[in-house]
């Protein structure tokens, strides 16, 4: 039995005046002081977003977090809060690196996605507050521009090869420089295809076929050949194998997939399989993007030491926040990598406005990940980052430059926050379960 949907809003934490849980040695009288932090769920986009909340005792100052997971939305903001929110009570919200530091480790066993999600609103809420004291863009706070605008690529997907054609071409058109393409192979569950995603839709998200990899390493990799064929030179065509392939299948498909000149193959091995990148890199000269899955900074380094990426797709909330992936940015560029934020419907305008500001200001930069917002979102998150023409221009507001519009927010409840888990439940053909 499903549990009844979770109140929109979090229980309102006790007054500033409770002892500051997680005091700095430094902190003189007076200055800003952080009173509450609260936690909302809502569901504009459908998938369920975890906003965070960090306010202060200066009238109009807050900041906004994204910690949006939709597999495990109500532990997530349990830890937000039950655990990290009242240590900040009373915290001087500049501290950034300090409270991500003594956040993190307040959890003793290490990170993880759920926590690092819910560490991850507070942190980016806390470099937002620092935008709108300091009265500048969060890319400024950054470093200021690298860049005019930030690229950004939008998904295609279809049931066969015309109809991805047809649709690449319709994003070209919009402006769109670079398409990621998912074609549906028949009769078998297939990542990032409408069709699968409506039945899902219609069965509460329940899979229905299961997933073959001979049938997807028969059909895909010759089609993407054939749509690079039919689109021309002039769109960058990206596809996610979305971990479903063992390494020896992974360097099949890079080897077959060459002459589709991709911008990069993402997941073609799950994090498990991480070791194996050299030998994929060995396979063929297909750019290799990953990343999504990954909730340490550290599983990066190995993989840009030796230089077997090429795209770090960070994922700012999973990752635990800006205060560590921005310095993963940094060494991604020290090592030739270039980042491609994770960025679909399932991370919110405020989660992707951290991704902006980070783009716009790091040299590393390759291209951000673009959902498209139903006008829902919009409405619930005013100053939501949209690409214009195919690309994110910097937004010029302080701090992130998104809101969040409470009222709005409650007309979009999170009905069924345990839908989304069944997502992943992938069986393959033998009737084993299969990463998702
Ligand atoms: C991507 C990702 C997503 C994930 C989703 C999981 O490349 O955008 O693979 O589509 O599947 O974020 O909740
Ligand atoms: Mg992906």
């Amino acid at each position: 039995m499903i549990p009844p949907p979770p109140p929109a809003e979090s229980p309102v934490p006790a007054p500033v005046e409770a002892p500051v849980l997680a005091p700095a040695p430094w902190t003189a009288p007076g200055g800003i002081r952080v009173t509450r932090v609260r936690t909302f769920l809502c569901a504009p986009q459908g998938c369920p977003y975890v906003i965070t909340r960090v306010e202060t005792d200066q009238p109009g100052l807050y900041g906004l977090g994204c910690a949006s997971d939709p597999q495990r939305t109500l532990a997530i903001r349990s830890v937000v809060d039950d655990y990290l929110g009242p240590m900040l009570l009373g915290r001087d919200p500049a501290d950034i690196e300090d409270l991500h530091r003594l956040l993190l480790n307040s959890g003793y066993w290490r990170g993880g996605s759920i926590a690092n999600n819910a560490l991850a609103s507070i942190d980016v809420a806390l470099w937002d507050i620092k935008g709108k004291v300091a009265g500048l863009p969060l890319h400024q706070v950054l470093g200021g521009r690298a860049r005019g605008h930030a690229e950004a690529y939008t998904h295609v997907d279809g049931a066969d090869e015309a109809q991805v054609v047809e649709l690449v071409l319709a994003a070209r058109d919009r402006g769109y420089r670079h398409v990621r393409v998912q074609v549906a192979v028949p009769g078998t569950d297939t990542y990032g295809t409408a069709l699968a995603d409506e039945r899902q839709a219609a069965d509460r998200r329940m899979r229905r076929e299961s997933w073959d990899s001979l049938a997807y390493l028969r059909h895909v990799p010759p089609a993407l050949v054939r749509i690079r064929e039919r689109v021309g030179p002039d769109v960058e065509l990206l596809h996610d194998v979305h971990e479903r392939l063992t390494p020896a299948q992974a360097r099949q498909f890079v080897r077959a997939v060459e002459e589709a000149r991709l911008y990069f193959l993402e997941d073609a091995l799950a994090p498990e399989d991480a070791a194996h990148f050299a030998g994929l890199r060995a396979a063929g000269s297909t750019p290799l993007a990953v990343g999504e899955l990954y909730a340490e900074v550290t599983q990066y380094l190995p993989l840009l030491e030796q230089r077997v990426i090429d795209f770090a797709r960070i994922r700012i909330p999973t990752l635990g926040g800006l205060t560590p992936t921005r310095k993963l940015v940094a060494a991604c560029e020290l090592f030739g990598v270039r980042t491609a934020p994770h960025g679909p419907g399932d991370v919110s305008p405020v989660g992707q406005a951290a991704n902006v500001a980070l783009d716009i200001s790091s040299p590393a930069f390759g291209v951000q990940e673009a959902a498209t917002f139903r006008d829902a979102t919009l409405e619930v998150f005013p100053g939501a980052p949209v690409p214009v023409d195919g690309r994110f221009p910097p937004s010029d507001a302080p701090g992130l430059g998104v809101d969040f519009d409470e009222a709005a927010a409650r007309r979009h409840p999170v009905t069924a926050p345990l839908e989304h888990d069944r997502w992943a439940l992938l069986r393959a053909t033998d009737g084993s379960a299969h990463r998702p």
